[in-house]
């Protein structure tokens, strides 16, 4: 998009340079009419500022401060301009003051084209839906900053938060402004949806580098849309303010993000168990019989949604006295039936003081609420007609928020809490007229204290992490023996570090099977893994076969939850007859034997960020077959998961990575010839049976299958498979305590190698304070043949042999203790 049509006013340039200053690790151009700052910020990590005039003193929402200084970083001057020299990554001004970033050898990685733009920004060509009449608000807040880059035609574009689309967004144009797409399909070029994460890997084979566009306010990245060579970014507020990742691979970039923006939750493990939900369970007794239902069909669950039903007049924090009479005994019961429950609340606060309705009163005479410009409460009308909003941005609002959820909720017994409608939705007429179009929140609104006043234009992406974090700290607060778990409809960077999070409003398709999982990719890859989408579909019925299907698929993602709206079929997996019933029981067992894999994974994604879901290519980077394979994907480091996608599929292919891949189900290896580089491989889709695949030296935990999380695992078993060398470690904890400090978690490491041919598992002894209930600890070694000989500790013990399977199990009482086990294959 050219600049006439953006701006109101023909833009300014930032004039002549100046001066070049050199500080000890950053370096800034001074121009007549601003300025261009780049510093190191820790290892790996750069920050680039451009700005017209000054630097306007900027807080942060999304990133943790303060990090360890980047001792390497040095700043020098060379032929091409003033380098500051990161290692990894080097960010040079040139002679003019443009910005060159480059990497370890010569490579550029982005190349500024052009001096930075400003001026008024016109608000309707930003990509946005806008009430009608809006302005933007003098100041700031409307000055749009343009700047264009040169990208390298070979980079993948990656990541780039909630998207739908491929997992490449070269091509596109994203805009960063979190808003209700309620009703609209979404397809494949779908811009604008529930989040905001501006962040995006630039990945080719070897090399891998990323950035966050740390703008809270409304911001564009235009990513070879306008040209396919360059990367436009539209910010408004008037700055540009970038942090680069140095890489050098997927998962390093991914590092830094997290590193910067915050670590992943862990979730408590019934969050990683199964969820059942509809918005239209209305009765206490209703969503207890479906509960039941579980339990009679011996299907596991852990979780139970309560959508705006069981609320008296949708009335966040209130349960309605008819249909949900003792919400403590509810409840109760729920838990007695080994689930929990998760309670849905909604931003938008029922306008309606004096009637006995404590938020209403409190956030009014609390003065806790967005207002218009003349200082009036804004309302706007959602679920209970005319609301009210709370000022999320301030730590007041949020503790008196937090503490709404006492009463109410912690003390009812619920477990978990799910935000919904906090883009923050509004709509222009009350529902129940029938009149109510979606129409976006005004651009300018107040926040309360003047203290601590932020422009909403600069909050309002991040309305969703804020609502997030108060609930998070208010569970950690009300209940601290308890992992609080949160799950977001809308979120910025930094939501990660306290919720998970759904792509609502999807659609009983089978495109919007297949496009989840690009989508979780890319959640995966901007830092926030806990992602999951609504099995089944949404919108419309979902047919017995897609259903099926997208419980196959869905046992893998990282938040497992059945969704639909009010109105469509029923949804449970028995609702589709006993046929789909077995599978979804399939699909069902296989989400819980994977538990501990899961819960190892979650403990990984604290620690680094990694996600759960992974990329191939984020795997395999260096190997260029593998970056474009956008509908297959690892499941941690052992899993390859190549679902079916589309009705009636009986194959599909897929590019194998490098190695040796086994069939989870029959433990033969897959193409077994040029094991050396990437192929293609095509692979039987039964239904029950998805393409799983074990990568050569896997040591994957799995569980047994339980009711819920409730149960401990009595058998823990260890599928290996052979492989020279390989490595892993296992991370157990009781699944409910915070782990503030790791006190409550075990560690294994263990090993895998060949010695004189035999294989040898070396398994060292648990360490950690926590202890697991009595089980028995099982190898599964999956080979071509039954072994010639197992030793276990120095004595020969016989392995029993499933030749279906090909897999030789040995067992024995778990006592913790370290074991060494010999295999002649
Ligand atoms: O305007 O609470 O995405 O999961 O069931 C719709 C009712 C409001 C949107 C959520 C969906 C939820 C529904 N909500």
């Amino acid at each position: 998009m050219d600049d006439t049509e953006v701006f109101a006013e023909p833009p300014r340039g930032p004039g002549a340079l100046r001066e070049l200053i050199t500080e000890e690790r950053a370096v800034e151009a001074v121009f007549e009419a601003a300025r261009t700052r780049a510093e190191s910020v820790a290892e790996g990590i750069a920050r680039v500022r451009i700005a017209e005039g000054g630097f306007a003193p900027s807080r942060s929402w999304d990133v943790l401060q303060p990090l360890p200084p980047d001792h390497g970083a040095s700043v020098r001057q060379d032929a091409g301009g003033t380098v500051l020299d990161l290692g990894g990554m080097r960010v040079a001004l040139s002679g003019e003051g443009r910005l060159r970033v480059e990497g370890r050898r010569a490579g550029v990685w982005l190349e500024q084209v052009g001096p930075p733009v400003w001026g008024r920004a016109r608000p309707e060509t930003l990509g946005i839906r806008l009430r009608q009449g809006d302005a933007l608000p003098p100041g700031r807040d409307g000055v749009l900053a343009r700047l264009q880059l040169a990208l390298d035609p070979a980079d993948r574009l990656w990541g780039f938060g909630q998207r739908t689309g491929g997992l490449d967004r070269r091509g596109r144009r994203l805009t960063n402004w979190t808003s209700d797409s309620f009703g609209v399909h979404h397809h494949r070029g779908s811009d604008n949806l529930y989040q905001a994460q501006p962040v995006f890997l630039a990945v080719q084979a070897g090399r891998a580098f990323g950035a966050f566009l740390h703008v809270s306010h409304l911001s564009r990245l235009d990513a070879g849309y306008t040209n396919p060579d360059r990367l436009g970014i539209d910010a408004l507020g008037g700055e540009i303010d970038l942090f680069l990742f140095a890489g050098p691979t997927p998962a390093a970039v991914v590092e830094q993000l997290t590193r910067l923006t915050g670590r992943p939750l862990l979730p408590p493990h019934w969050a990683l168990g199964f969820h059942q939900s509809r918005w239209g369970y209305d009765r206490a007794e209703q969503v207890l019989a479906v509960v039941d239902g579980f339990r009679d069909r011996d299907l596991p669950l852990d979780a139970v949604h309560l959508d705006i039903d069981y609320m008296r007049g949708f009335r966040s924090f209130t349960w309605d006295p008819v249909r949900f009479p003792d919400p403590r005994g509810f409840c109760t019961a729920v838990h007695e039936r080994g689930a929990r429950v998760v309670a849905i609340i909604d931003p938008g606060i029922k306008d309606d003081p004096g009637s006995g309705y404590r938020a209403a009163d409190e956030a009014l005479t609390g003065a806790h609420v967005l207002r218009n410009a003349d200082g009036s409460p804004f309302r706007g009308y959602v679920w209970p007609d005319r609301a009210l909003f709370p000022d999320f941005a301030r730590a007041e609002v949020r503790a008196w928020w937090g503490e709404m959820h006492r009463e109410s909720l912690v003390e009812a017994g619920v477990d978990g809490v799910w935000n919904d409608m906090n883009e923050p939705t509004a709509f222009d007429a009350p529902f129940s007229s029938g009149q109510a179009r979606d129409r976006p929140f005004p651009l300018a609104l107040r926040h309360g204290a003047e203290d601590e006043r932020a422009s909403h234009l600069e909050v309002r992406n991040l309305y969703g992490t804020l609502e997030g974090r108060a609930t998070f700290e208010a569970l950690a607060r009300l209940r601290p023996e308890r992992r609080p778990w949160v799950l977001t409809r809308s979120a910025g960077v930094g939501s990660q570090r306290t919720c998970a999070t759904w792509m609502g409003d999807n659609d009983s398709w089978w495109e919007h099977l297949a496009m989840s999982v690009p989508q979780l990719l890319s959640m995966g890859l901007s830092g926030s893994p806990h992602a999951g989408v609504d099995i089944g579909g949404f919108f419309e019925n979902a047919g017995a076969e897609l259903f099926a299907r997208w419980m196959e698929l869905g046992a893998f993602y990282p938040f497992m939850r059945d969704h639909t709206a009010q109105g469509t079929r029923a949804q449970e997996p028995w609702a589709f007859g006993a046929e789909v019933e077995t599978l979804a029981r399939r699909a069902l067992e296989l989400r819980y034997r994977l538990l501990p894999y899961l819960v190892t994974l979650a403990h990984e994604a604290a620690a680094t960020g990694a996600p759960l879901m992974r990329a191939l290519g984020y795997a395999f980077p260096d190997v260029e077959a593998t970056l474009d394979e956008e509908d297959a994907f690892l499941l941690g480091p052992w899993l390859l998961v190549a679902p079916a996608t589309r009705p009636r599929q009986r194959w599909r292919a897929v590019t194998l990575p490098p190695g040796a891949w086994r069939d989870f189900w029959s433990g033969r290896e897959v193409v077994p010839e040029r094991r050396d580089e990437a192929r293609p491989a095509l692979l039987p889709t039964p239904p029950g049976r998805p393409p799983l695949l074990l990568r050569q030296g896997a040591l994957l935990p799995l569980g047994d299958v339980r009711r819920s999380t409730a149960t401990p695992v009595s058998e823990l078993r260890l599928v290996v498979t052979p492989a020279t060398a390989s490595r892993y470690r296992l991370v157990e904890d009781d699944g409910l305590s915070p782990d503030a400090d790791g006190a409550g978690t075990a560690v294994t490491e263990m090993a895998l190698d060949r010695d004189e041919g035999a294989l040898r598992l070396e398994l060292q002894a648990r360490a950690g304070g926590f202890l697991p209930a009595p089980r028995t600890f099982t190898v599964e070694l999956r080979l071509d043949r039954p072994p010639d000989r197992v030793v276990l500790d120095g004595a020969d013990v016989s392995a029993a042999w499933d030749g279906e399977r090909h897999a030789a199990s040995v067992s024995w009482p778990d006592d913790g203790a370290g074991h060494e086990l010999l295999v002649s294959d």
